[in-house]
């Protein structure tokens, strides 16, 4: 059997694969950081009706260690159709079995959201009518970072913006963007019909593709966590932020949505700017309005289980949630999808997963339809 993780987004670190029955591997920190939980990696020349076991022998010493219970791998023989392979969590320790159906499978962390598909979603959204690839910013490697602007009417009044994948391991948020522009495709919606006669949408699908790239969990070429960067971003360690600033600051925000992956809480949620100088009675109306439709129209979330509420004035203002708030005094949420599943409407063979988070993509446009008349009220 052979083991491999050079390829985009692979992580994995091979320590002895001698024995199928137990495969020792490790994963590999982000570069210049010690951040690690995600993990890809293809296994070939697999024994067919044989039980193979895998151990991720360093995952008690990952940056969530916590979030391993009640976690299961994923798996595919095809890099398309991905599904659950029972895990478990022991003695720091993460071990899942497969006996195979095929000689090649591939393990992750989760659906993985690959280059290729990011430059085909690119290509195609700007086809889409009313868009253009307004802006590119460029990563420190030198990949695109790609700035889309939805535009459907020269005299909307309001500017949405929505970016994805600050953090390179959680590929459910560029699934989110797909989903979200798919919905943008159509031209017999009503809703989003509606909402683009007074918003232009601005969409980042990917903040961060050298970590993606790389396989980081968190951070990017320079080990910084781009999501603790929004006071303090630079050219030299972490221009994905200051690009997005730039164009942010040139057009304004009026709706700020930063869409994550979270890998302990198995809901989906969204945390908010309630902790922010400033944080008015405004803002707090529009927050629960928020969550009350996107709960209210079936969408997959909820509002009970959640990361604990910042008291007043202590918010982490480095985070792009709240310096976005802040200084747009606007909406803003960062949304957290699970690494597990939304245990609301559990589906244990699939988990969360790629179709899941697109459908959340779609979902919110409804939402920002009908809010987007009253987010300067
Ligand atoms: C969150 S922080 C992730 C926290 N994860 C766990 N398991 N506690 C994110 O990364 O999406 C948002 C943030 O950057 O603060
Ligand atoms: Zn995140």
């Amino acid at each position: 059997m052979q083991i491999s993780s050079n390829f985009d987004s692979g992580n994995i670190v091979v320590i002895d694969a001698s024995n199928v029955r137990q495969v020792q591997l490790a994963i590999r920190p982000d570069l210049n950081s010690n951040h690690f939980q995600w993990f890809y990696f293809k296994a070939e020349g697999l024994q067919l009706g044989q039980p193979h076991c895998f151990s991720l022998t360093n995952a008690g010493q990952s940056s969530y260690a916590r979030a391993w219970a009640g976690y299961h791998s994923v798996a595919s023989y095809d890099q398309r159709n991905w599904f659950r392979v029972p895990s478990r969590y022991a003695d720091g320790a993460l071990m899942f079995d497969i006996t195979p159906e095929q000689p090649q499978v591939w393990f992750a962390y989760f659906e993985p959201y690959s280059r290729e598909r990011h430059a085909q979603l690119i290509e195609d959204a700007q086809r889409l009518s009313g868009a253009e690839l307004v802006a590119t910013g460029r990563s420190i490697e030198g990949r695109a970072i790609e700035l889309l602007r939805i535009s459907r009417n020269p005299q909307a009044p309001r500017n949405i913006w929505v970016i994805a994948q600050q953090h390179p391991g959680e590929h459910m948020a560029e699934w989110f963007m797909e989903g979200l522009l798919e919905r943008v495709q159509r031209s017999d919606d009503a809703e989003l019909n509606a909402l683009l006669q007074q918003a232009d949408l601005y969409l980042v699908p990917n903040m961060n593709p050298d970590g993606a790239f790389r396989g980081h969990l968190r951070t990017n070429f320079a080990g910084r966590d781009l999501n603790r960067a929004w006071q303090s971003a630079d050219e030299a360690d972490s221009p994905e932020v200051v690009f997005v600033q730039q164009q942010m600051r040139a057009v304004g925000v009026d709706l700020f949505l930063d869409i994550h992956g979270d890998e302990e809480i198995p809901h989906v949620f969204a945390a908010g700017c309630e902790g922010n100088p400033g944080y008015s009675p405004r803002l707090d109306r529009l927050e629960q309005q928020f969550r009350q439709l996107l709960i209210d129209q079936g969408a997959e979330f909820q509002s009970t289980f959640g990361y604990p509420r910042n008291n007043p004035g202590q918010a982490n203002t480095t985070l792009a949630c709240n310096a976005v708030g802040l200084e747009f005094d606007c909406l803003a949420f960062t949304i957290e999808m699970p690494f597990k599943d939304h245990d609301d409407r559990p589906n244990p063979h699939t988990g969360w997963n790629g179709v899941r988070s697109k459908q959340l993509g779609k979902d919110v446009l409804s939402v920002a339809a009908v809010m987007v008349g009253q987010l300067r009220d």
